[in-house]
């Protein structure tokens, strides 16, 4: 069979981390007298840690010093590592060890793309690390996507053309970014905010075997 490389997003694709970004976020916006809502969480997902608290902010019609913007963005993380540290593989979402799996035995190119600088923990947590061969997290980017930095550097580690790449998500700015990079884009979650991908499944469980064998053998350009 021919090779592909398969990208997956971290966050809301693997597992569901945008809970203790949520508790974390809030805690912190309430310190600072800014309500924050579940609402405004989803427009968090796939945004890097600095984008989201200047958002906040934003939303808050704050301005802090840089001194105390890096504190607190400090902060956020030491309690967001405080949630992640009980995490278990009970977290990982539905049907993604079988999806992994078959690209395995296919021997398929699978790589992490993740916009957290938490990543590597994470998948340490779930004990799914071993299962990719390269990790692209946000300690490797300097864009953050709907640049495509993330997923080009994961297409380069595994050694594939983005052309022949596949990726996961679950954010619209990674679909973007999917889409800019030439990639094949799955969005996992709602049609309707994901309509940019070029296939939408609710979660992994919707995806067959033979979807996967359709997207390895279909030739690009
Ligand atoms: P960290 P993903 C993203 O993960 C999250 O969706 C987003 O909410 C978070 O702000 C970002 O990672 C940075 O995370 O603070 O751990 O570096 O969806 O790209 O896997
Ligand atoms: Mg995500």
């Amino acid at each position: 069979m021919a090779k592909k490389g398969f990208i997956f997003d971290l966050d809301g694709v693997i597992v569901d981390t945008a809970k203790y970004h949520f508790l974390a976020w809030q805690n912190l916006a309430n310190s600072l007298g800014i309500s924050f809502s579940e609402e405004q969480n989803e427009q968090l997902k796939g945004v890097s840690r600095v984008r989201s608290l200047e958002k906040i902010l934003e939303w808050g019609n704050k301005t802090i010093s840089e001194k105390d913007f890096t504190s607190l963005m400090t902060k956020k993380n030491e309690e967001y590592l405080n949630y992640i540290e009980t995490m278990d593989t009970s977290e990982i979402l539905p049907d993604v060890p079988r999806i992994l799996e078959y690209l395995l035995t296919e021997e398929q190119g699978v790589a992490l793309g993740s916009a957290s600088k938490n990543a590597r923990i994470i998948l340490e947590k779930v004990l799914l690390k071993e299962k990719f061969q390269a990790i692209v997290d946000g300690t490797d980017v300097s864009k953050a996507k709907p640049d495509p930095e993330v997923f080009l550097i994961g297409a380069q580690k595994l050694g594939i053309d983005p052309k022949d790449c596949v990726v996961f998500e679950d954010s619209v700015a990674g679909i973007q970014a999917a889409n800019i990079a030439n990639m094949v884009s799955i969005g996992i979650g709602d049609p309707k905010v994901l309509h940019e991908a070029d296939y939408v499944f609710k979660d992994f469980t919707e995806i067959k075997e033979e979807f996967i064998n359709q997207l390895v053998t279909t030739k690009r350009n």
